[in-house]
């Protein structure tokens, strides 16, 4: 076939690398395992581009580390509960389920129309009845180590979803999935204690070397560690304390007024009966009205209580105020204002006129608290602090914490920004929790044997069902301790919870007396390279993380992180925006597919930008790439007739100009395997490879007659240098081009042969008008140019040429310079 048909050879080659299922991997101990894994999609219905560059990527590194050697386990799997299928399934009145796994079927059937390589015997769906019985263990193993409680708070209530969500699901105050606006609701709800693991997984970070800074030091600020005290003030003339976190005890004799959150407990009993009441409980309702995540922003404002506490280091009375700058769910919802050292407080003091007053001495200069704009938070040297007058504050935090706890006045404490994980949603598409509620014992696990707490199948065909707790049927059940009548738990888990784990089924996901079998995930895991979206930077990876520790901690695993590299693509934009259904510019991968070919597509999204950045889709670039492809064909249907009849090639033989192209050959090898393996550079990894076929075109059209072995070892190395990024093309010209047998993907990457990279030099003699005046040893590929000025700068030439006219320059290649002068 003279021209490049991808629609007649890429539909054959799926089919056959299915039958021969060439992607399924079995654990192997006698080679070096390597687990590779892209983020699993949540099945909307469509592929979009950003699963095609996120799996593009993923399928370059497994197929080139399957040709490197190594046992490599490439899954792919359905993330698949969750309240958008839900929406759509109630829109369109069916269940949720036949919508899900219509949507799976769809989108399993666009991947593999793209060719990646994945073993599919290992699919897992996280709404099937044999995946979600593990998560439901996995609940029931938190549950019995203390890490699952049921309990009340102040929680966020979506209204556009129905459902409570997940701190980290609240963006900006607004739902991240429906951009409602949130609201605080308290609520029973079911919490795992991931703030126990805070500590570790904030230490862990730093022996994740293989992890970009960004996504960790997103982690470390999320989990938000802060050192400092609790210091306790007695409330003058009524008996309670109000306790403070201050993250600045070195700055306790600075304190000159109080701010209480106005959620505070102690804000009723304070103002009780004070004129200032009224005051107070308008300005709180006020606060409570303006939502979370406007706050930040509004001027910061205040009103007095009335009431006095005692500064317990000094015994001086410290008026208490409410303010707006004091979140309730943080520390214990009050603080110490110390002005001269803090820019809220200064500000909040400069608008109501309270006192600054400076403790800390900067090391050079003075401050004037009169005039004193901005607060002075660096370190320095502690004054008109009592005993501590002369330190330097640093060394004073931890000397008047000392100071406090010998007082009992106060504590060291460490305060985190992170919650603890609300997994409860109110909705029905989700795996139950498997609890029961029984009048007599309380609530009661389900017993494990018992499980699966299956998921009626009708609910969602009934009009506005949309919580289990709207089944009569499935709420009825009996109690698993006393045998009485009992109620089962409605909530269903936060889809973060089967995406916490998936990546172990993967290692073994036909197991069916264990969430997954230990020697499978003995011989796989950590994942060993993690490809996916930055905007899991948070949620899914610190879930992921805080579960594999509870699994380690329960004897389950034997490593303390799931993932030992994360790789974080960027977007793929159209217009300069992200592509989204709503912004009406997306790209459908089927079309491009259709009208171009998976390889084309595959090329295009691997070429057009380095992987870590955004890459703007651009139909000519797509042109571009298809048109490369063609090259290679043409260039192979040209040469197979000429390399069947090829033996080994022999170096030695080969004249200047041939030794060039086999070092270009090895030359681009070089490059390839060190952009895929060392720099993650696929795009230039690309561009090599569209060098090398440039100069094997030019060999072709300066050459009467090609050496068959060299255009045999150039179409060699060519195909399976291409066989990561297109993999239909390359298998096809292994078989027709190059007449092998067996699959190129189960082929060996290519051998680097050093000695050809190797440089020739001559020694080139110069003359000036004749005579010999020097030589020169040169590269024998050295450009005429070069040559040129290297001989006209000689210490032994110049002084020939010094104050004449160079007429012109002779130069023989490999031989000779002579400069004719004047
Ligand atoms: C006195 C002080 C003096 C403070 C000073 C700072 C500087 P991070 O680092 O984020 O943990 N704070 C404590 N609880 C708060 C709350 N619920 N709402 C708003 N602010 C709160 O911040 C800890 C510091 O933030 C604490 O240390 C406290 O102010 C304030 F020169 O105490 B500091
Ligand atoms: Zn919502
Ligand atoms: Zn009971």
């Amino acid at each position: 076939q003279a021209e490049y048909h991808p629609e007649m050879i890429e539909p054959r080659w799926q089919e056959a690398w299915a039958r021969s299922e060439l992607y399924r991997v079995v654990e192997d101990p006698g080679r070096p395992k390597y687990y590779n894994l892209e983020m699993f999609p949540y099945p909307s219905g469509d592929l979009h581009m950003g699963h095609v560059r996120n799996y593009s990527l993923g399928d370059v590194m497994t197929r080139y580390y399957r040709m490197k050697g190594y046992n490599v386990l490439h899954p792919m799997g359905w993330d698949a509960f969750g309240l958008p299928a839900e929406n759509a399934a109630i829109q369109r009145n069916v269940p949720a389920a036949q919508w899900t796994w219509s949507n799976i079927d769809r989108m399993r059937a666009q991947l593999k129309r793209l060719g990646f390589s994945y073993d599919w015997e290992r699919e897992v769906a996280t709404c099937a009845p044999d995946y979600y019985r593990w998560t439901q263990w996995f609940f029931l193993l938190l549950h019995r180590r203390g890490l699952a409680y049921r309990g009340k708070a102040r929680v966020n209530w979506c209204p556009g979803c129905r459902t409570v969500l997940a701190n980290e699901q609240v963006e900006g105050g607004r739902c991240w999935r429906c951009h409602s606006e949130v609201e605080k609701q308290e609520r029973e709800q079911w919490f795992f204690r991931i703030t126990a693991y805070a500590d570790r997984l904030l230490d862990d970070l730093s022996r994740l070397d293989g992890w970009p800074e960004r996504v960790k030091a997103m982690q470390a600020n999320w989990i938000g560690r802060s050192e400092g005290a609790e210091v306790d003030f007695q409330v003058e003339g009524l008996d309670e304390t109000i306790s403070v976190f201050t993250t600045r005890p070195d700055t306790l004799w600075g304190v000159t007024y109080m701010v209480l959150a106005p959620d505070h407990r102690l804000v009723e009993p304070l103002i009780q009966g004070r004129p200032e009441a009224e005051a107070v409980r308008r300005f709180a309702e006020r606060v409570r009205a303006t939502p979370e995540r406007e706050r930040e922003h509004v001027e910061k404002e205040g009103v007095p209580t009335g009431a006095f506490c005692i500064n317990p280091v000094n015994g001086e009375r410290v008026p208490i105020w409410v303010g707006n700058y004091v979140v309730s769910e943080y520390g214990t919802g009050a603080v110490m204002a110390v002005p001269a050292h803090d820019p809220r407080d200064l500000e909040f003091a400069r608008a109501y006129g309270l006192p600054v007053r400076v403790v800390i001495r900067p090391p050079q200069g003075e401050l004037d608290e009169a005039t004193l704009s901005e607060a002075y938070v660096d370190p320095g040297v502690m004054v008109r602090s009592g005993p501590f007058d002369g330190t330097p504050s640093q060394e004073g935090k931890a000397q008047v914490i000392a100071y406090l706890e010998e007082r009992g006045v106060g504590r060291k404490t460490v305060n985190y920004r992170l919650r603890d994980w609300l997994i409860s949603r109110q909705r029905y598409w989700g795996a139950p929790i498997p609890m029961v509620h029984c009048p007599h014992c309380g609530t009661v696990p389900v017993p494990e044997e018992q499980l699966p707490v299956l998921l009626p199948a009708s609910l969602t065909d009934r009009a506005g069902g949309t919580s289990l707790a709207d089944d009569p049927d499935f709420v009825r059940t009996t109690c698993p301790s006393c045998g009485g009548p009992a109620r089962r738990e409605t909530d269903t888990m936060d889809t973060f919870m089967c995406s916490s784990w998936y990546y172990l089924r993967f290692t073994s996901p036909k197991e069916a007396d264990a969430p997954f079998s230990r020697a499978a995930v003995d011989y796989w895991m950590p994942v060993d390279r993690y490809t996916g979206g930055i905007e899991h930077a948070i949620m899914h990876l610190l879930y992921s993380r805080f579960f594999t520790k509870v699994l380690c901690d329960a004897g389950l695993v034997s490593f303390q992180e799931p993932f030992t590299r994360l790789f974080t693509q960027g977007m793929v934009t159209l217009g300069g925006s992200a592509m989204s259904k709503s912004r009406g510019n997306v790209v459908d991968p089927d079309e491009i597919v259709g009208k171009y070919g998976a390889d084309t597509a595959r090329l295009f999204i691997l070429f057009a930008a380095p992987p870590e950045n955004d890459l703007e889709w651009s139909e000519a670039g797509v042109e571009g790439a298809s048109r490369f492809l063609q090259r290679v064909w043409r260039l192979a249907a040209e040469w197979a007739p000429v390399v069947e009849r090829a033996s080994r090639l022999d170096a030695s033989v080969l004249d200047r100009n041939e030794r060039d192209v086999h070092r270009t050959i090895h030359e681009t090898l070089r490059k390839v395997t060190g952009d895929i393996e060392e720099r993650f550079s696929l795009n230039t990894s690309i561009s090599a490879l569209m060098s090398l076929v440039n100069r094997l075109y030019q060999y072709k059209e300066e050459t009467p007659a090609v050496r068959p072995e060299l255009a045999r070892e150039g179409l060699e190395t060519l195909v399976l240098m291409l066989a990561p990024f297109a993999p239909h093309l390359a298998e096809e010209l292994w078989h027709e081009a190059l007449g092998r047998e067996g699959s190129v993907h189960q082929a060996s990457w290519p051998e680097l042969d050093p000695s050809a990279l190797e440089r020739e030099e001559v020694e080139v003699v110069v003359q000036v008008n004749g005579k010999l005046r020097d030589r020169l040893v040169v590269p024998v590929d050295v450009d005429e140019a070069t040559l040129r000025e290297q001989a006209t700068a000689l210490p032994r030439v110049q002084p020939f040429i010094d104050g004449r006219q160079v007429q012109r320059v002779i130069v023989v290649p490999g031989r000779l310079v002579n400069v004719v002068v004047k």
